[in-house]
């Protein structure tokens, strides 16, 4: 049987005339981001063939290397949303300080959070990256430049998230919360268009048995953390009787993969604090929070062991959380030994 072919354009029309006061300046704004995800899919399908990996030699505001794609995928971005007046500022996990609207364009009511390109670690081994979005209403007067106060609102304010995986096939997965839900779009790269692949995602309950962490760190967690892992090895179930099935382990070191993974299976993520990063490593604006948006509309959670991730307020630009994501009987569980 066939279905019926709906393109992302489509799809954010059809999600628009479900809000009659919409002004259409947002679904503008996820337009041009798909716009750029297939601009950054492209460049990183030809990493094998042109001479654009390696390493261009700067840092980024963490210290780490910069890689050309992520450099590559940062102008991308913020040159695709600069200039269509939908925007107040931008701020992005490569950049230090905001993003500013150039004086010559339109400014607009939204704030744009992003990831340019997570995991770029593994662009020379071909493994999956992604870019993460985060898109807020501004909370500054109309007309003027955006500010810290625009970005560092909770994720629960959040208007949309999503994140675009490119892999195997390039797919952007978004969602404006739980009542618009959450879709995923696969590239078609003979046409050029994302189209609808992956309506309504729920991540699946029961969960596949399977979690995932760095368990090299195991050493430099705490004991809640270690006593949380060697649960998931020890074949029994919660109860603490015998699991005929056990758990799985799987983890890539790249976020949007292991999310992708765990949002279309089911199971539990974690980056955990540790010795090294006593706050975690992964950042609540541009990692952290827009993936807990995906995951709370999908019907899993998000915590950071204690609390929601959504509920947090980030007090800087480039705060850090421990993640806990995934089904929500896993994070559940997660929970119950964190706080135990
Ligand atoms: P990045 O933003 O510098 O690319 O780092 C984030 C990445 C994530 O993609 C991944 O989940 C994590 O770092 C892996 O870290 P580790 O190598 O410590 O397991
Ligand atoms: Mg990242």
């Amino acid at each position: 049987m066939r279905s019926k072919v709906v393109t992302i354009d489509r799809h954010i029309i059809d999600q628009e005339r479900n809000h009659p006061g919409a002004s259409g300046r947002f679904s503008a704004l996820l337009y041009d981001i798909a716009l750029a995800a297939k601009i950054i899919s492209r460049e990183v399908n030809m990493a094998g063939l042109i001479d654009v990996l390696g390493r261009t030699g700067e840092r980024n505001v963490h210290g780490e290397q910069v890689q050309k794609l992520d450099a590559f995928a940062q102008e991308v971005i913020v040159k695709a949303m600069d200039h269509a007046g939908h925007l107040c500022c931008m701020v992005s996990e490569e950049c230090d300080e905001i993003i500013a609207i150039p004086e010559r364009f339109e400014l607009g009511n939204y704030v744009l959070l992003f990831d340019p390109l997570d995991g770029s670690s593994n662009i020379n081994v071909n493994v999956s990256i992604g870019t993460i979005f985060s898109i807020h209403q501004r909370v500054t007067p109309a007309g003027t430049p955006g500010t810290t106060s625009d970005c560092l609102q909770p994720g629960s304010r959040q208007l949309a998230a999503g994140y675009v995986i490119y892999g195997s096939s390039t797919m952007l997965v978004y969602t404006t919360g739980v009542e618009g839900g959450v879709h995923g779009f696969t590239l078609d790269p003979s046409i050029g268009e994302f189209l609808l692949s992956n309506p309504h995602i729920r991540i699946p309950d029961p969960p596949a048995r399977v979690y995932s962490v760095n368990e090299a760190y195991y050493s430099r967690w705490s004991e809640p953390q270690r006593r949380l892992t060697d649960h998931f090895r020890s074949g029994r179930d919660e109860g603490g009787g015998h699991d005929p099935e056990g758990y799985k382990s799987r983890y890539i070191g790249s976020l949007v993969s292991d999310a992708h993974r765990t949002l279309l299976q089911g199971g539990l993520f974690m980056y955990p604090a540790e010795t090294r990063a006593p706050a975690g490593k992964l950042r609540v604006l541009y990692e952290a929070a827009p993936l807990a948006l995906v995951f709370e509309a999908a019907g899993g959670r998000a915590s950071d062991g204690r609390r929601d991730i959504t509920s947090i307020v980030p007090t800087g630009l480039h705060d850090r959380t421990p993640l806990f994501l995934g089904s929500a009987s896993l994070v559940n569980v997660a929970e119950s030994y964190l706080q135990s």
